[in-house]
């Protein structure tokens, strides 16, 4: 008899106390600490002026596989991802595909390519037929930038 009451408030403490440490951590999930994302801008800006661009191939041109591809870049710098350099970006290839969403780190596929390591021009490999070639700069996280910097789409045909 004299080991009912204990036996019940042990059993009680115990999810009170769950109760209320779950109060601090509910109210710091809704927002009072800062994310990563507040620490800086969701978009890099991009200098006015800025000019992104395809050399070669060229609009229309007939072309074998592998294709040489070379990024035109004016009013900024290449650095590689990871480098968050003001006015710099890295090129994405953007194969067969409209633009991403602009407001979302560039997807990783075969229609989206990325250059991370900074490279200025590529060899592309391309199965025979008609093909479409885009360049999307995106910045050290692979966002695009504000505003976005991409081509003109060209249409090209390998052999
Ligand atoms: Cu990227």
């Amino acid at each position: 008899m004299t080991l009912a009451l204990p036996r019940r408030l042990v059993l009680a403490l115990p999810m009170a106390a769950v109760l209320l440490a779950s109060l601090p951590l509910a109210s710091s999930a809704e927002g009072t600490l800062p994310s990563p994302a507040e620490e800086r801008p969701a978009r890099t800006p991009s200098p006015a002026g800025a000019r992104v661009y395809l050399i070669s191939p060229a609009p229309g041109e007939t072309v074998t596989s592998p294709v040489l591809v070379r990024f035109g870049l004016s009013g900024m710098g290449v650095a590689p991802a990871g480098v968050p350099l003001p006015k710099t970006g890295h090129h994405h290839l953007i194969v067969d595909s409209p633009l991403p969403p602009l407001d979302q780190p560039i997807p990783a596929d075969g229609q989206h390519v990325h250059y991370g390591a900074g490279l200025t021009e590529v060899k592309l490999e391309l199965a025979p037929g008609p093909h479409t070639l885009q360049i999307l700069l995106g910045d050290d996280r692979h966002m695009p930038h504000d505003p976005p910097l991409y081509s003109e789409p060209i249409s090209i045909t390998v052999q």
